[in-house]
């Protein structure tokens, strides 16, 4: 008889054998080659969880594959590298698409109803007729340059200014950078968008809010969220309930035109108050888990290197002029146009610290660049921190933060990096429209402090917070508490304003070009 050192041995063998021809047979020909680490299925799946974004990076590394397969338990994946590649994919909207993501999305983390979904999820292929692939059309007025835009962020602007009067009137005061931060932007961002009754006002709103947004990846896993994710389902309920009241009153017809476009493309689509109050949770999702660590890392990078710093501070402060009466007038408009620098290290923020993925669901067997073929049902991979940290696109520097890489007097820097290669913000057909808003919001908080305060960190040297790698957002969030002292320099009386100029921020290839999307 065997023993059962024998029997366990025997087994692990057969199924290491079942895992790697599982692997290994079943790839068709022309399938991305796939890539399993020792143990099929079990290798990246611990490369993953322990890794995270640097496990694509070092398989990048490793194999200089432009696609390739990863089979991990469930849906076989493409992780693509090359940007070529990228950019074709980008291409078929329809099917390597977005929206069953988004579907899903909606289904696991927004309690939804059934008819909602139904509504939502009907024809969602069908570029005139699906709920989100016509989204972005239909929004698109609220967000872009113009009216719509401009109304966004002068309220954004004008809350932060407000808020960091009454901080200077307080002398120093000590606060930890990411908590401030992200209270700041998150009351600018909702008080632009949902205007004079804004739900968020009231603190506990706030605080449900940040008490959801941990939990949303539990909910997406879908695993025991009701033991796992109680707290962030209770909260959940009453956001959900704050909005009904808020659509039901109608009070968005005083809010952004964003969010009255928002609500207008809804009763396109047959939903009532009840399946908006749902949705606009997701709303919230995207206009703010990457705005507060994308103006965290912003501020960090200005005021934690003394050259940036420098830099940033003289342009910020060439937007200052002080009349007789010893008023100081400052125009925020003008930091899209006026500095280059402060925009060039934004854009660096974004290239550098930048984790997002793109995810989309193959609808049908697909054949890219004559060559690949992608199979129905299986996901396609793009991670932004791959295409940003590739030497062959960004030169010998590319792991470095270099804050003046973006400029565009910069010797040869236009020539060598193309504009596709930035991928911050998306591309192609799925592009964030929140890019021109967000990009002002963060760059003005960024000039008002540069202007008003002296920024210093209470430990008397900045210390780089660890990295704490999320898979659901654009930014890593910080481990360790940063605790700054911020003075008021001067008791000067200040106003803000923003001259009239409609421009947007050009910061993706699309709006160099002047695609509109
Ligand atoms: C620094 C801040 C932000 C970053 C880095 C960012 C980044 C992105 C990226 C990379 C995507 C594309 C995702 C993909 O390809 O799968 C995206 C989509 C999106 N973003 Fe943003 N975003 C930011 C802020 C905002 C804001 C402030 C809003 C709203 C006001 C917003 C609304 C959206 C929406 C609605 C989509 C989905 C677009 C679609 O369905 O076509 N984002 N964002
Ligand atoms: C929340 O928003 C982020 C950023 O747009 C996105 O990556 C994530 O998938 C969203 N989460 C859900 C559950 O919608
Ligand atoms: C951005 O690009 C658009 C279209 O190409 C152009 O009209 C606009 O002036 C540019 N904005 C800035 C700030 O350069
Ligand atoms: C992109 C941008 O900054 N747009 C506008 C922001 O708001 C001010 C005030 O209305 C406008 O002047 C900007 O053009």
């Amino acid at each position: 008889m065997p023993s059962t050192a024998v029997v366990i041995l025997a087994s692990l063998g057969a199924t290491y054998a079942l895992l790697w021809a599982l692997a290994y047979l079943n790839q068709q020909p022309n399938e991305p080659p796939a890539i399993a680490g020792s143990i099929p299925f079990i290798s990246p799946l611990i490369g993953l969880t322990t890794e995270k974004e640097n496990y694509y990076i070092r398989m990048r590394q490793a194999y200089g594959l432009p696609i390739y397969t990863l089979r991990m338990p469930g849906p076989r994946t493409y992780v693509v590298n090359s940007l070529r590649l990228i950019q074709l994919i980008d291409r078929h909207i329809h099917t390597i698409a977005f929206t069953p993501i988004e579907l899903r999305a909606v289904d696991k983390t927004m309690g939804a109803s059934k008819e909602t979904l139904d509504k939502i999820g009907r024809d969602q292929l069908l570029a005139d007729k699906g709920y989100f692939i016509s989204f972005p059309r239909n929004v698109a007025a609220g967000a872009s340059p113009g009216p719509g835009l401009d109304a966004l962020n002068r309220t954004a602007i004008e809350t932060i200014a407000e808020s960091l009067d009454k901080l200077a009137a307080n002398g120093a005061t000590t606060i930890e950078l990411f908590d401030w931060v992200r209270h700041e932007v998150f009351a600018a961002t909702m008080e632009a968008t949902y205007g004079p009754h804004n739900p968020f006002r009231r603190p506990e709103n706030e605080k449900a809010w940040f008490t959801f947004e941990p939990g949303l990846m539990v909910l997406l896993v879908d695993f025991l969220p009701g033991i796992l994710a109680k707290e962030c389902l209770k909260a959940r309920e009453s956001l959900i309930s704050e909005f009904r009241e808020y659509f039901q009153q109608e009070r968005h017809l005083e809010g952004s035109l964003f969010v009255r476009l928002r609500h207008e493309h809804n009763v396109r689509f047959g939903l009532g108050v009840e399946d908006t109050a749902h949705t606009e949770v997701g709303q919230v999702n995207a206009s703010i888990s990457n705005t507060v660590p994308g103006a965290f890392w912003a501020l960090w990078e200005i005021f934690a290197t003394s050259i940036v710093f420098e830099d940033c501070q003289r342009e910020a402060l060439r937007l200052v002029q002080t009349d007789h009466d010893g008023v100081c007038t400052i125009d925020l408009a003008k930091v899209r146009t006026d500095c280059p620098i402060l925009l060039s290290t934004w854009q660096e923020v974004l290239r550098f610290h930048g984790t997002s993925i793109s995810a989309r669901l193959v609808q049908k067997d697909t054949v890219i660049d004559n060559q690949y073929l992608l199979k129905k049902d299986s996901m396609v991979i793009m991670p932004t921190s791959v295409t940003h940290t590739d030497k062959s696109i960004w030169g010998p520097t590319a792991n470095q933060f270099d804050h003046k890489r973006f400029l565009k007097s910069k010797k040869g820097s236009e020539n060598t990096v193309p504009a596709a290669a930035f991928r911050g913000f998306g591309g192609g057909a799925v592009l964030c429209p929140g890019r021109h808003f967000v990009s002002t919001e963060i760059l003005a908080f960024a000039a008002l402090l540069l202007v008003r305060f002296n920024v210093r960190p209470v430990k008397e040297k900045w210390i780089e917070p660890k990295k704490d790698y999320l898979m659901n957002t654009a930014f890593p969030m910080p481990k360790n508490k940063v605790y700054v002292e911020l003075t008021p320099k001067d008791r000067m009386k200040w106003k803000v304003i923003f001259s009239d100029n409609s421009k947007g921020i050009n910061l993706t290839r699309e709006d160099v070009d002047g695609i509109e999307s």
